[in-house]
């Protein structure tokens, strides 16, 4: 049972939608935290949509991607990962265990650079237990001046001389800045076709809960692996096609659905 401090309603364990009810309420307890921006609930709904359509479960080319991005991270010589409020709210402990474990930093970089919000990721990230928390202290911030949201603030020990950046539930712009500097971009997004998605190098379509411990899994398969098998996975990953059976994916749940609805009838 989990508690709904919003309205002290608790959610039984056996409600059908349990665990996206648990997760909208830790993006709500987030944001009034300072975590999570206000926009991000409403980013946190669309995501919710489209997790829908793709049936809320990891799918094939969403493991491929995910296999890649590790792939890439384990051969990359400078890799971050990018944090905002909405991914340290949901998923904490598991980022920071990601983070450890491939002693990849966390840069915190966010669009709405509301005061306070840096210090209360900082502080949740730490006591989930990251070691490597980047982007904490402002005025050692350099700016990247093909962007002009609050984004463009980055940490010259991270985004700033990174070869390869993940940038998950990201908004627009950012994504075409960083490839403009010649970085790789790995990108986690629910929606198969925003600008990121699109821009990515690397998109996993997934849903962030699911994707950081996948992550941590593949990555205990992969690290032993030698670097020509790690560019093999790489090289036989195609993500404009990929992103294309993700599409195809949608399309035939849809189709089950309006099938299994028809037969009701
Ligand atoms: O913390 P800040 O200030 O950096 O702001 C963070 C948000 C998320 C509010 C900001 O980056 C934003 O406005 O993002 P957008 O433009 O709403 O884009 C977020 C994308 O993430 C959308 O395409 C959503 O579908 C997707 N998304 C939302 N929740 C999830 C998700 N993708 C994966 N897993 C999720 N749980």
């Amino acid at each position: 049972m989990v508690e709904n401090k919003n309205n002290n309603h608790k959610i039984p364990k056996d409600h059908p939608r349990y665990q996206s009810l648990k997760y909208r309420h830790q993006i709500i307890e987030g944001m009034k935290c300072l975590v999570v921006t206000e926009a991000g609930l409403i980013a946190h709904g669309r995501g919710e949509c489209f997790d829908y359509i793709l049936g809320e479960k990891t799918s094939e080319t969403a493991y491929n991607a995910t296999r890649a991005a590790i792939a890439a991270l384990l051969l990359a010589e400078n890799p971050i990962i990018s944090v905002n409020g909405n991914v340290t709210a949901l998923i904490p402990k598991k980022l920071a265990e990601l983070s450890n474990l491939l002693k990849i930093p966390l840069e915190i970089n966010l669009f709405y650079g509301k005061k306070g919000r840096i210090e209360a990721i900082t502080e949740m990230l730490e006591s989930s237990g990251a070691l490597d928390i980047l982007g904490k202290e402002q005025s050692k911030m350099v700016e990247i001046n093909e962007l002009s949201s609050n984004r463009r603030k980055v940490d010259p020990k991270g985004i700033q001389k990174s070869d390869i950046v993940m940038v998950p539930l990201e908004d627009g712009d950012r994504t075409e800045a960083l490839k403009k500097l010649g970085k790789t971009i790995i990108t986690v997004d629910l929606n198969p076709i925003s600008r990121t998605s699109l821009n990515a190098d690397i998109t996993i379509v997934d849903n962030i809960i699911r994707t950081i411990p996948l992550m941590i899994e593949i990555y205990k398969e992969l690290k032993n692996f030698d670097k020509k098998d790690l560019e093999d996975i790489l090289s036989s990953f195609n993500n404009k096609e990929n992103i294309g059976k993700t599409l195809d994916l949608i399309i035939d749940y849809i189709k089950k659905e309006k099938i299994k609805l028809l037969n009701e009838l």
